[in-house]
């Protein structure tokens, strides 16, 4: 072996920074209390900026004032994001209030912000209010462990209620499934709650002492509604369902879509289906699943670790094998399952129990009182006198359900009062966004923020076409990320810098196509021309209602993704 190899050897053996600090943090404690106590700065220093994350923590601060408070000698203006742990996304609306409560008086910016994965992060809390966010959510039996970092995330579960005897089940395997999965280290505890050091006790049967070499995202689906995004998530289960009932799920893993511009050792991925499992096994495939990942993940890059990669330097049915022989289970093969569509189902409906459920449009979740609407305000007001739930979905809208018949003049008055319901089209009922900026540090384009400006364009360009009522997924992405999903979109933007975006296009309705680039680095200008110029194609050329995102297939505008491994940067 000569130098050179050797080099790239050592290299290539060298685990990444993240894992000296989840190996050194004592179980995530790291000298995280110290900071606390540290007056000096508003931020956490060293290795517990990274492990605050696994409690549920993002340290950041407000891009729009970094060079004012550069140039005034100040610190940046840090302060935490706090993302809940939510799985399948229901909360009692008794328990929104007091979340509602803690954003107004507590937060920088006074809002709450329903994110993609069916939970709700706070934007904006001081280092010093950080125990009592925590104290406050431990009070109404939530927490935020697991929800950043090298763990399961939140876990999702179809939120459409009108199947509610599957749904509840589903419920119970999507939180069962998140519990499971928890981080065991008492540090959270400790940390947040004041409850006494239990050090000897710590051990993580699952995750183990360093976690997982990265993020790792779970859904439970119940087929025909694609709700949840499945194909973007690491594992999957799929509801097979006989006589009302769940009997197995079809199980599938290492879906992804984040790249790093530029470098082709990056992909997105669909979630490929692994077989079928009894329900009995659930818990013993997921453990599997998750076990094989953490001890054959990449430590050494973090732009190659996800569930995706392993399964592309080992194959599908290595990765199969490995985990039906930890399980003890042989994969069955697929059950037939099938998709039809993937939004939410806005306005009222009646569920199985006769009560009744109102969908609502939150624009980019983003819940607030502002100029056009009193989304905050409505809300607190219909949890008031809500005796059901909440549900969040995973399109960042929120469903109020189980409202007995004689509230339900009540709570549509007070939607209607705060902008909660209004004629909205197709087009922005289906379309998503990520926060970007200001918050979010990886940001390089506007997201969030003109999300409404394009779509306001892209309404009149459609009413011109005549294809106004139409839906087209549209989605945007302030960097390749890809937090918004933008690709699993018909129309998908990625952030490349300040106004600049690649042009995604030829993704399909329910979310199992990626779309391919078809511009690339373009300013909001260029975006709106050629976007025009195809849908106006669409709308004269297209066959029987075709679909924006297949029209442009079938007609060669843009090449298939078929293997996006080889596909995507081609
Ligand atoms: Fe995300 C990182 C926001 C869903 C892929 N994501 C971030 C951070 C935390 C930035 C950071 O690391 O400092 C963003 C915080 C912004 C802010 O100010 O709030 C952020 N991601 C979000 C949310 C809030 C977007 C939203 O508008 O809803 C979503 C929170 C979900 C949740 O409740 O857990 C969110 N992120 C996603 C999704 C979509 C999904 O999960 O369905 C993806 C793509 C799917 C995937 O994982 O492949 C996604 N986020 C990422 C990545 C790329 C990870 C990778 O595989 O390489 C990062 C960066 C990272 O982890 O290094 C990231
Ligand atoms: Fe931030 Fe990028 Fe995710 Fe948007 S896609 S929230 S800009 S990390």
């Amino acid at each position: 072996m000569n130098n050179d190899q050797k080099i790239k050897k050592v290299l290539k053996t060298t685990l990444t920074d993240a894992e000296r600090v989840k190996e050194n943090s004592n179980y995530l404690r790291g000298t995280i209390v110290n900071d606390l106590k540290n007056e000096i700065t508003n931020g956490f220093t060293g290795d517990n900026f990274s492990l605050i994350r696994f409690h549920g923590m993002y340290q950041q601060d407000d891009r729009d004032l970094r060079l004012e408070r550069h140039e005034q000698k100040l610190e940046p203006r840090y302060a935490m994001m706090l993302r809940c742990r939510l799985p399948g996304g229901i909360i009692k609306a008794k328990k929104w209030l007091k979340i509602d409560h803690f954003a107004s008086k507590y937060t920088l910016y006074g809002t709450i912000r329903l994110t993609n994965r069916q939970t709700f992060q706070f934007h904006g809390i001081i280092k010093k209010k950080l125990k009592d966010a925590h104290k406050m959510l431990h009070d109404i039996e939530l927490d935020s462990l697991g929800t950043a970092n090298d763990v399961n995330r939140n876990v999702l579960c179809t939120s459409n209620p009108m199947e509610s005897i599957v749904h509840k089940e589903a419920y119970k395997w999507a939180k069962k499934i998140s519990e499971f999965l928890l981080p065991h280290t008492k540090a959270y505890a400790e940390i947040w709650l004041n409850q006494k050091k239990v050090y000897t006790t710590d051990n993580e049967p699952i995750l183990g002492k360093t976690y997982l070499p990265r993020k790792f995202k779970t859904t439970v689906v119940i087929p025909p509604n694609n709700d949840v995004d499945l194909y973007a998530n690491d594992m999957n289960f799929v509801a097979i369902v006989k006589n009302k009932k769940i009997i197995g799920f079809n199980v599938l893993i290492g879906g992804g879509l984040s790249f790093v511009h530029g470098n082709k050792k990056t992909w997105p991925s669909l979630a490929r289906e692994l077989g079928y499992i009894s329900i009995e096994n659930t818990l013993l495939v997921a453990k599997a699943i998750v076990t094989t990942q953490r001890d054959w993940g990449n430590r050494t890059d973090r732009n190659n670790a996800k569930t995706r990669y392993t399964i592309n330097n080992f194959s599908l049915e290595v990765f199969k094998k490995e985990v039906e022989k930890r399980a003890n289970v042989i994969f069955e093969p697929i059950r037939f399952y099938n998709f039809t569509n993937r939004g939410d189902k806005f306005g009222w409906s009646k569920d199985i129990n006769h009560h009744w459920n109102l969908t609502l449009f939150i624009p980019n979740g983003r819940i607030d009182d502002n100029g056009n609407a009193s989304l905050k305000s409505g809300l607190a007001k219909i949890a008031k006198i809500h005796d059901g739930n909440f549900r969040l979905t995973s399109n960042q809208n929120i469903i109020i359900s189980e409202i007995s018949e004689k509230n339900k003049n009540t709570i549509q008055e007070i939607a209607i009062l705060n902008g909660l319901i209004k004629n909205i089209s197709n087009l922005r009922l289906h379309s998503m966004a990520c926060v970007s900026f200001p918050t979010c540090p990886l940001a390089m384009a506007e997201a969030e923020r003109v999300l409404s400006f394009f779509i306001t364009k892209l309404e009149d360009i459609m009413l011109k076409y005549g294809v106004q009522k139409e839906i087209i997924v549209f989605r945007i992405s302030g960097c390749p990320n890809g937090c918004g999903r933008s690709l699993l979109s018909e129309i998908g933007l990625i952030g490349k810098s300040k106004g600049r975006y690649n042009l995604y296009i030829g993704g399909n309705k329910i979310g199992n196509r990626i779309p391919k680039m078809y511009k690339e680095n373009i300013t909001e200008k260029e975006i709106l021309f050629y976007l025009e110029n195809l849908i106006q194609n669409w709308s004269s050329k297209r066959l029987n209602q075709e679909d924006f995102g297949d029209f442009v297939i079938r007609n060669n505008i843009i090449k298939k993704i078929v293997n996006p491994i080889a596909d995507f940067w081609k």
